[in-house]
């Protein structure tokens, strides 16, 4: 961890003239570095980030998506003629070298301002998870017509479920952790399901499905709400905002929201689907974001919470197997917990998916 005259050190960059009073660790992502920044009158003014550059490589490309996507939707917003617009969509500063990210001989950092009175939630409810899908669905009905070929993929295949195996046999055959062994029946589930979750891929190349741009990690964490109204803000943790297929949204979102237990439960009796919380996503969901989707996309939204829970299932266990390389883990087993806890859920739901699919039959 930084001292603070090192944190004030790069925020000069951004801001030379302010007065900063402190930086202090903020949210609990698995990939970047967060704090919050509060200057010299006491205001929490900034969000200030460390960018996982061994995760995102292409940092510039990463800032200029971002860029892209946060401008987009001031556009869209004002169009709208929504008021308060500053706390309906992110703002990154630049630095005084106008590149919206510094580097310091080590690690790369930007900053945007913190939205105030606002708040995130760590675990959903019904009535939360239908804002949540108002919110995905809009965030990704606003990026709609941003041209094929404008945002670039900031992981290349994040969420491509062909690649994700290819990456997952490669690390069965290296067996570099010399973990394997104790997989076999986790192994054995994921190699039975894999075609079956390969569907969108197949389906593009057919010519029945596009790309669109998602925001690829759709976790309640990842939308403010008013911290008085609690109506929704904004999306935020724009990272991943990328071209991919249109399930990434809803997936994630039941794979990470609508789940009893947690996502690395040790007590997999804890781990199955909430599925007033599918619904009420699906709702919110459906009421922003209908008038985009196709009928085979809306068909398959139940899918998506398969595909995306089998998904993490896989890179969990795929980093297991190489040894840790890629989520931060508390303990030794924490990747194979988490890759059990997933296959837990991915269970439950597909003992649910009549149920789903009836709900989401109502929009066809
Ligand atoms: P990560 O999930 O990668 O740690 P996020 O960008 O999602 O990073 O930020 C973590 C948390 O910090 C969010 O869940 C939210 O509560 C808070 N947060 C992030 N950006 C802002 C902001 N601009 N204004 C207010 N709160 C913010
Ligand atoms: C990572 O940053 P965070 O924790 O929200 C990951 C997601 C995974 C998730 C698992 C860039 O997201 O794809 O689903 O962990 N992000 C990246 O909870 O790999
Ligand atoms: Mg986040």
């Amino acid at each position: 961890m930084k001292t603070n005259e090192e944190f004030i050190q790069i925020l000069k960059q951004f801001c030379p003239e302010e007065q900063f009073l402190s930086v202090e660790p903020f949210g609990n992502g698995h990939i970047n570095d967060t704090l919050k920044v509060t200057t010299g009158n006491g205001e929490a003014k900034y969000v200030l980030q460390r960018i996982n550059h061994h995760i995102f490589t292409n940092v510039d490309m990463l800032q200029n998506n971002i860029r892209i996507v946060t401008s987009h939707i001031r556009r869209k917003l004002t169009e709208r003629g929504e008021t308060d617009i500053n706390r309906k969509v992110l703002t990154f500063l630049p630095t005084t070298h106008g590149a919206y990210y510094h580097f310091d001989g080590e690690n790369y950092w930007r900053l945007c301002l913190f939205i105030p009175h606002s708040r995130s939630y760590e675990s959903v409810s019904p009535e939360l998870s239908y804002l949540a899908g108002k919110a995905f669905g809009d965030f990704q009905s606003m990026l709609a017509d941003i041209p094929e070929g404008t945002l670039g993929e900031t992981i290349p295949n994040f969420h491509h479920m062909e690649f994700r195996l290819r990456q997952f046999y490669d690390a069965l055959k290296a067996n570099a952790a010399g973990r394997a062994g104790e997989t076999t029946h986790l192994i054995t589930e994921i190699e039975q399901r894999a075609e079956a979750m390969c569907i969108q891929e197949a389906l593009y190349r057919e010519g029945k499905l596009k790309k669109r741009i998602n925001h690829c990690d759709t976790k309640v964490n990842n939308v403010l709400f008013d911290e008085y109204s609690n109506d929704v803000l904004c999306v935020i943790d724009l990272d991943t905002v990328m071209p991919g297929f249109v399930l990434s949204d809803i997936g994630d979102f039941i794979r990470t929201g609508a789940n009893t237990g947690a996502e690395d439960d040790e007590n997999l009796h804890n781990v199955s689907v909430h599925i007033d919380i599918f619904k009420a996503y699906a709702q919110g969901y459906m009421e922003t974001a209908q008038a985009f989707l196709s009928p085979t996309e809306i068909r398959l939204l139940p899918y998506g919470g398969r595909l995306l829970t089998y998904m993490q299932t896989v890179r969990f266990l795929t980093d297991y197997l190489n040894g840790d390389t890629y989520y931060k883990i508390h303990h030794p087993k924490h990747n194979l917990q988490r890759a059990m806890a997933q296959f837990k859920l991915l269970q439950s739901l597909e003992a649910h998916a009549e149920e789903m699919d009836i709900f989401i039959n109502k929009w066809l």
